[in-house]
């Protein structure tokens, strides 16, 4: 790189903020992975989008890399800065811009954390109903990046469903406006969806218009044991066809221990297999019986062990807290991730599978199981033996996932549900995506980001 590319930055945008100290370039050029060295060049804290414009048009000029920043939650490496790019973080464009009750949308900048977005939407009485434990952290634009889904999915779907509009900067410095927050649009390409799960290939998302919705009536939040999967796969059907499903997420015994580690408290004494935490609407006693009645029907038929349903907010927060806090509870055990999912339809077959799998290929290594089992998506963590090194074990687990790779294809399912691909799931791509619709994707790349400016290595090679 020319040596005078930041000085000529600095001159192009007197007012930027640019961090050059090895602190920040450490802190500013890592996600949540910890696997890659962080070296950025050096990090951009744009206040607007003109600034972001012309960064991308000086990239252009010199020919810098940019991986677009927001609250690094990332699982996949699709934040991580190692190769001297300009880290261009939207950390200080983090307002609300405006509500719109009429449209109940709300606008946003990209740097605002999805809990402040929760937080606004409460304040006109409605709800943003995307969430997920990385909430307080993680930012919208990184949201829409990963098209991020959560533990409210099985209700309202992932991030994508609730993209009214976005402004996009393009690889060569343009400001798109698309679907300006209408509901219906039938004009051609829906370009604001493919900016939706792009990571930061596509473009730099600089504003987003937020559908809102209505808040959910009251609910009860469960925990359930249960003695195997098959089971579990069972209560789901029971559950969901006779209550109203806000979530149901599932974690194995081995998650809990690290979690009650953690400091969660036990809610079910006893150890099972498995765990539950649902959450359904219950607005009336009826509903409530209804609730109790399937509990009853699962115990007298074997497939529930036990159960608590909460009784205050208090006791939901704790429930939810067994679940919320298992990425925290295994984040000192170094795991390797993989975020899978499969049609609901095909999770039985699939989960013997996989099981067989793992229990074949990682007879000496803690593997945690958790997730969201009614979208079909699973998190198997893999914890690393203090014996491995660093290298030695992610080797392994690279090999696994090769395999685990192949069984998803065989059942048609995806590598990332809903981390991203990045840099961690990059060599996978092909077990997910055919070979037509990867040069369709490397096309559209071309299209948005001539220069392969805008994160270069992350989705594709
Ligand atoms: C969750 O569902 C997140 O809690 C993180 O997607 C999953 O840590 C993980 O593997
Ligand atoms: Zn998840």
């Amino acid at each position: 790189m020319n040596p005078q590319a930041l000085a000529d930055l600095s001159s192009r945008l007197p007012e930027l903020r640019l961090l050059t100290e090895p602190g920040d370039l450490e802190h500013y050029g890592r996600d949540w992975t910890r696997r890659w060295t962080p070296a950025p060049l050096a990090i951009a804290l744009p206040a607007s989008i003109e600034e972001v414009q012309e960064i991308v048009r000086w990239a252009n000029h010199h020919r810098v890399a940019i991986v677009p920043s927001g609250g690094r939650t990332g699982l996949s490496g699709g934040a991580v800065a190692a190769n001297g790019e300009l880290v261009l973080s939207l950390a200080r464009m983090n307002r609300v811009l405006g509500f719109d009750a009429v449209d109940r949308t709300l606008t946003v900048q990209p740097g605002i954390a999805l809990e402040a977005v929760h937080t606004a939407a409460r304040e006109h009485g409605l709800i943003y109903p995307v969430d997920f434990a990385a909430r307080g952290s993680c930012s919208i634009g990184g949201n829409i990046a990963t098209n991020a889904g959560g533990i409210r999915v099985i209700r309202y779907g992932n991030t994508r469903e609730w993209i009214a509009g976005l402004k996009v900067v393009t690889g060569l410095g343009e400001l798109l406006h698309l679907n300006r927050g209408l509901i219906k649009n039938s004009s051609g390409y829906d370009l604001r969806q493919l900016m939706v799960g792009s990571e930061g290939t596509l473009g730099i998302v600089v504003e987003a218009t937020l559908r809102l919705t209505d808040p959910p009536p009251a609910s009860h939040v469960m925990l359930l044991a249960l003695p195997d999967m098959q089971a579990l796969m069972q209560v789901f059907a029971l559950f969901r066809e006779r209550l109203s499903l806000q979530a149901f997420e599932f974690f194995t015994d081995v998650a809990l221990k690290h979690v009650l580690a953690h400091g969660a408290q036990r809610a079910i004494e006893g150890d099972y297999p498995y765990y539950v935490v649902t959450e359904f609407d219950a607005a009336d006693e009826r509903a409530q019986e209804v609730a109790l009645a399937v509990f009853e029907q699962g115990l007298e038929q074997g497939l529930i062990a036990d159960g608590v349903m909460a009784q205050s907010d208090a006791q939901a927060a704790a429930l939810w807290r067994l679940r919320e806090g298992i990425t925290e509870s295994l984040a000192p055990h170094k795991p390797y991730k993989n975020d899978i999912s499969v049609r609901i339809g095909a999770v039985p077959v699939f989960l013997q599978d996989i099981q067989a799998l793992l229990a074949h290929e990682y007879p000496h290594m803690e593997v945690v199981w958790f997730g969201h089992i009614g979208d079909g998506n699973l998190h198997i963590n893999v914890l690393k033996p203090a014996s491995l090194s660093d290298a030695d074990f992610i080797a392994q687990c690279e090999h696994v996932t090769q395999r685990l790779a192949e069984t998803l294809h065989r059942h048609g399912g995806s590598i990332s549900a809903e981390h991203g691909i990045g840099l961690v799931k990059r060599a996978y791509l092909e077990s997910t995506r055919s070979a037509a619709e990867i040069a369709l994707m490397r096309g559209v790349k071309t299209v948005f980001d001539p220069n392969g400016i805008l994160n270069p290595g992350k989705l594709f090679a």
